[in-house]
């Protein structure tokens, strides 16, 4: 039987929280792997599904094709209630489930843009790339810092049930300036990634999409395009 979803994705990307939310839901999909920072070839992949050809892009089962990852999550969440993976309109905590949902991509992930390829901004200039690379770093450090010192996490970062937000944060600190800053700058949460990452109905998931190979916590140790 055919998959019900495709997700274009990549190991270690912005797609990998959205497969782990499929995962959880028990949901059928096919992957279509596509390392987009790569370049041209893997690229090529996406650009009938996102034109800006960016990872992750959601083909759902009635041929809707959704990009963004936290809309993808949200709508995840939403549209499988039963799963329990995100508070529904009317809950007490979704001001704060869309908050830091929004937060995330808006603040920390669209610098990757830069981050991957510094040379979009900086030019050819190796030096300009550096420091590009060091003050997106740091204002990623930062940003974890002001998410952590504004909620009181219990198991999970809005209470004592996991949701999508859990999945985005779990991945997306695992990238640049990766876990081992992550750690020092934000506390609160990294109780809650340590858990996530150590849940058993991912285990197989996380070893086969995002692999914690040897050093995986410090800078330029992990399997993604991001050092
Ligand atoms: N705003 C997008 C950003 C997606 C994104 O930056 N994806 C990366 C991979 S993790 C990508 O495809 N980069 C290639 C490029 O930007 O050229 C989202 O939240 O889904």
């Amino acid at each position: 039987m055919n998959p019900s979803y495709t997700i274009y994705g990549a190991l270690g990307s912005g797609s990998v929280p959205v497969e782990a939310a499929m995962t959880l839901l028990d949901l059928k999909f096919a992957v279509v792997e596509a390392p987009t920072w790569e370049g041209e070839a893997q690229q090529a992949k996406v650009a009938a599904v996102n034109p800006l050809r960016q990872i992750p892009a959601l083909v759902t089962p009635a041929g809707e094709t959704l990009t963004e990852s936290a809309a993808i999550l949200i709508w995840l969440a939403d549209s499988h209630p039963e799963g329990r993976l995100g508070p529904a309109v009317g809950d007490p905590r979704r001001g704060q489930f869309l908050r830091w949902m929004t937060f995330i991509p808006a603040s920390i992930y669209s610098l990757f843009w830069v981050r991957d390829d510094p040379s979009r901004l900086a030019g050819p200039d190796p030096e300009q790339q550096a420091r590009i690379k060091a003050a997106t770093a740091n204002r990623i450090a930062d940003c974890w810092a002001m998410m952590d010192s504004q909620l009181t996490p219990g198991r999970y970062l809005l209470g004592d049930d996991m949701t999508v937000l859990d999945l985005y944060v779990t991945v997306v600190s695992r990238w640049g300036p990766r876990r081992s800053r992550f750690y020092d700058v934000a506390p609160r949460m990294s109780d809650v990634v340590r858990r996530v990452d150590a849940d058993p109905r991912l285990s197989d998931f996380w070893a086969k999409r995002f692999p914690f190979v040897d050093g995986w916590e410090s800078q330029g140790a992990s399997p993604t395009a991001d050092e």
